[in-house]
């Protein structure tokens, strides 16, 4: 047990400066008291989780939603708040230029703007000592015959050996694959295998980002993480959870069994100790947002601690023997044990409350900030 909490202890789960902010469908946006007006708010939002869970030091920026004049004052700004500056977020969807894609657009000049985008991201995290870049690309083509998927394919990889070329010897870039939405006819990196083909050609500081809401219903994504990591080139998680298709909601809340099984392969293919990154992509439309943080980073930690707890020994003898109830077993053994316990003492020992949600309600951080953020303009997606 003391391995387990050990390992637990070392957890390191990223939180997104978005989730923070204004979010809601294209339906309605519902605002909500106390959310930041600008990314040194931000910060502070996210300073509460990780005081509260121990494990969420680093947050990740979205550009140019977190823009700022000076990115090494926001960077001091996070440790002054006792966290860091995560995975910089770059952004190539929000701009009319962008009508028929980014750096898949026909259009050369459309591409250069795209391009010149990813290449500042790359300058900020030199800035805020980010090593991590995130390249998500909604490109994509709506009717049959509208562009030429294979061209789109060369410009897509001309751009990306581009970004390659400029990261620093410690940096590294995640590439984002996403079925659908909001191309509907191609989606130039649906999926997690061109993802990967791009990323092999480029070399070693090129891998694949799974964002656990961008897969057909029924996919097995703990195969695909299975996959990368034999490879060596999963680079990350963006985590959330869905019902339907890239819904956002809280990690582990549709099916916290899948969240496990997930875990499990990370642990079994070494992904734990390695550099991946276990980041949240999330937004919380109608539930409060800090709390939304720390109940999501509790269902990772509880997701975790339950792979963990996977006896190897006994599932290797099962698998080797051939026995199919007794493999399966072991498994559902360890999922089904109450974790709970375990993650209370280890915050105990950690010098934390054994209950994050409670302890959060009890600080009067809310109070604060609703009473404090008034004037000026709630952030927001897009702000
Ligand atoms: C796209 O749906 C995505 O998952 C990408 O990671 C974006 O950067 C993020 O959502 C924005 O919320
Ligand atoms: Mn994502």
């Amino acid at each position: 047990m003391s391995d387990i909490k050990a390992a637990l202890r070392r957890q390191h789960i990223e939180t997104p400066s978005w989730a923070y902010a204004n979010s809601g469908t294209r339906f309605k946006v519902f605002a909500q008291e106390g959310v930041p007006r600008d990314p040194y708010e931000k910060l502070a939002d996210a300073a509460q989780v990780h005081a509260f869970t121990g494990v969420a030091p680093t947050v990740a920026l979205h550009i140019p939603w977190d823009k700022v004049d000076d990115y090494a004052d926001l960077a001091r700004h996070a440790t002054d708040l006792g966290v860091r500056i995560g995975a910089i977020n770059s952004n190539v969807f929000q701009d009319d230029a962008y009508r028929l894609g980014s750096v898949t657009n026909p259009d050369p000049a459309v591409r250069r703007k795209a391009l010149d985008h990813l290449l500042e991201c790359v300058d900020i995290m030199d800035q805020t000592g980010s090593d991590t870049l995130k390249l998500w690309f909604s490109d994509g083509t709506n009717y049959p015959g509208q562009d030429d998927i294979r061209s789109r394919q060369d410009r897509l990889a001309e751009a990306l050996s581009a970004v390659y070329d400029r990261l620093g010897d410690d940096q590294r870039f995640l590439l984002e694959y996403k079925l659908f939405e909001p191309a509907f006819y191609v989606t130039d990196v649906p999926d997690w295998g061109t993802a990967y083909a791009h990323c092999v050609r480029l070399g070693p500081k090129a891998q694949v980002v799974v964002d656990t809401g961008h897969h057909a219903p029924g996919t097995n994504i703990e195969f695909i993480v299975a996959f990368l990591l034999r490879e060596g080139k999963l680079g990350g998680f963006d985590f959330n959870s869905r019902f339907y298709a890239d819904d956002d909601l809280m990690v582990g809340a549709a099916d916290p069994f899948q969240l496990f099984r997930i875990m499990y392969e990370v642990i079994r293919g070494g992904g734990y100790t390695s550099d991946v990154a276990f980041m949240l992509d999330q937004c919380h439309n109608i539930e409060p947002k800090i709390p939304g943080q720390i109940r999501s980073v509790m269902n990772v930690q509880e997701a975790t601690a339950k792979a963990l707890l996977v006896d190897a020994d006994a599932l290797a003898a099962a698998q080797a023997e051939g026995d199919v109830l007794g493999a399966n077993a072991v498994l559902m053994d360890a999922y089904n044990t109450d974790v709970r316990p375990i993650l209370a003492e280890l915050r105990q020992e950690m010098g934390l409350d054994p209950d994050p949600m409670k302890a959060y309600a009890r600080s009067g951080y809310f109070e604060k900030i609703r009473t404090e953020r008034v004037g000026g303009t709630q952030a927001g997606w897009g702000a």
